[in-house]
């Protein structure tokens, strides 16, 4: 295909400027930090350790126009149904607007709805936390069980334990996803059937997954409790009341979303329902305002002062231009450990695609790139000696906040210097002359520093993004995650990609439910020789497990 007039100079770009190093760009200009930082609210975002200079940023800049972007912002801030292979709105930025504005759907304004869901989120909340909506026996529910999977989990998973600090002392918070039973096994040894809400979350309501766990956990309930007790231990997150009501919950007891929710991005909706139930509702309402000013932010400001711009360029600048397919997300925060998972599946399931809007095949650019991560300093005790010393770079986002909520001696600190000195660590690298130097001053002699000089070098000139946030708030939570919300959305509309379906996680679904009988009763169908063997193998080693056990 031929190059947009915007990918074609970028293509120039890219010859001009690769080989200079981040280190030059430094020693060129002593401002550069100051030029390349953003500050908005609490959030301080330094983009200056990556490598570009005013120039490709101003091509990249001309890239995201060429795209139309800010038409398209727009597009989906106004409910235009920008989701095309499902022919939906795309709309989670509505769970979180409190302003006048209507939004509409198909001629209706949807945001009547979403106020009251949100109303009935907020008295059921305030109900079991203070202890006027009890369990069937009376007893306070305190135990609270999110059962759900991908979407319905990721979000309230990752959010309810970064704000660990806000539950209310005396509420647990559970998560049941895998359909191994073993996750379900877990939680049931845990809690005590008096004392427990379960919330089935679940958009369409018909995943095996999330449904047959429902059923294990209502079986266990009732096998204690009585059929009874359903109506005070149940509760349900969905789209889709048919399904809530055959399942035998009562839609009293069901809080709805709708079908311009996405899963990956419905932790604003009813499937935030566990968060309000742990951090109570204003709390959630602050993580809700603090994802809206994000909105605002990325509505309004200009291209090249736009956060979720700025990073979504860079990461098409190394995805497209430097062949680099992988990116970290290194949260410095232990109670943000699940971030890194959450933001897999915001990103890999949004933009892990290859078919264009335009209905064809893309051959001749690259998508999304594999997001892995963890807490850092842990993982620097990890994978961090490839992103020194692999033979590819790793872009890297680090996020820590300023100021922990478990200010403790110097644990803070240790944890600040160690994330600043990785960025610098990765940027600065050391030449084999330095490691010779450091080795001569320790005194080792000729052979071993030849020996070992190249292995104690670090080329250098690896990329990251520094996040400083004052501290790890609900509504500073917020303003991060839809930070990276747009960061993708972003990305999709210049890969001109759906970032809304997931027709991918469809496939290996469909071959499971075939394969599912055959595990009891023999092959079948048509597999390839491997599948075929390893079905007969495992039937095998069953059956003599069943047989022992028996
Ligand atoms: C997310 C995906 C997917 C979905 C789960 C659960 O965007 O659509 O992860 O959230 O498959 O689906 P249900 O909520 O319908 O059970």
């Amino acid at each position: 295909m031929a190059l947009s007039p915007a990918v074609a100079n970028l293509v120039e770009e890219y010859k001009r400027f690769n080989k200079t190093t981040m280190n030059e760009l430094f020693a060129l200009d002593n401002n550069r930090a100051e030029k390349y930082t953003i500050e908005f609210e609490d959030l301080i975002f330094d983009y200056s350790k990556n490598r570009f200079d005013d120039k490709v940023l101003s091509a990249l800049i001309k890239l995201a126009e060429e795209h139309n972007l800010k038409n398209r912002i727009n597009d989906m801030f106004t409910g235009k149904k920008i989701n095309v292979t499902e022919n939906r709105a795309v709309l989670h930025t509505a769970l979180r607007n409190f302003s006048d504005t209507p939004i509409y759907v198909d001629n209706v304004d949807v945001m009547p709805e979403i106020r009251r869901v949100r109303e009935k989120m907020k008295t059921f909340s305030e109900a079991v936390r203070n202890g006027t909506f009890r369990g069937f026996t009376g007893k306070k529910l305190t135990n609270i069980v999110n059962i759900g999977i991908g979407g319905s989990d990721l979000g309230p998973y990752m959010v309810t334990a970064a704000l660990k600090k806000y539950w209310a002392k005396d509420i647990k918070c559970y998560f049941i996803s895998n359909i191994d039973g073993t996750a379900c096994a877990e939680v049931l040894n845990e809690v005590n059937p008096e004392e427990t809400l379960f919330i089935v979350a679940s958009k369409t309501f018909t995943t095996i997954e999330t449904l047959t766990n429902a059923r294990t956990c209502r079986d266990w309930l009732v096998k204690a409790l009585g059929e009874q007790a359903v109506a005070n231990h149940f509760v349900a997150l969905s789209t889709n009341t048919k399904a809530v009501a055959e399942f035998g919950i009562n839609t009293d007891n069901m809080f709805e979303f709708w079908d311009f929710v996405g899963g990956r991005y419905s932790l604003w909706s009813a499937i935030g329902l566990s968060i309000a139930l742990a951090v109570g509702y204003d709390n959630f309402e602050a993580l809700l305002k603090g994802a809206e000013a994000m909105d605002n932010h990325f509505k309004t400001a200009p291209l090249d002062k736009n956060i979720p711009v700025i990073m979504a360029l860079i990461g098409i600048w190394y995805n497209d231009y430097y062949n680099i397919h992988r990116y970290g997300v290194i949260p410095y925060d232990q109670y943000l450990k699940f971030l890194p998972s959450y933001l897999q599946q915001l990103d890999m399931e949004s933009n892990g695609k290859s078919v264009r809007l335009d209905n064809k095949k893309i051959t001749d650019y690259a998508t999304g790139p594999a997001l892995f991560g963890g807490a850092g300093t842990d993982v620097q005790h990890s994978f961090f000696q490839l992103l020194h010393q692999g033979t590819e770079p790793v872009p890297v986002d680090f996020i820590i906040p300023a100021v922990s909520q478990n200010e403790n001696g110097k644990h803070h600190e240790i944890l600040l210097a160690n994330i600043l000195a990785q960025a610098e660590a990765l940027m600065k690298g050391k030449t084999t002359d330095e490691a010779a130097a450091e080795l001569r001053a320790a005194g080792k002699d000729e052979a071993t520093i030849e020996k070992l000089k190249l292995n104690k070098s670090f080329d250098g000139n690896r990329p990251s993004n520094m996040f400083i946030i004052n501290q790890l708030t609900p509504y500073n939570l917020g303003m991060l995650i839809a930070m990276y919300e747009h960061k993708v959305y972003t990305q999709g509309v210049i890969w001109e990609i759906d970032s809304f379906d997931q027709w991918g996680v469809e496939l290996g679904k469909q071959l499971a439910l075939k394969i599912l009988p055959e595990l009891e009763n023999g092959v079948t169908a048509n597999h390839d020789s491997s599948t075929t063997r390893l079905i007969n193998k495992v039937r095998t080693i069953r059956a003599k497990a069943v047989t022992k056990a028996a």
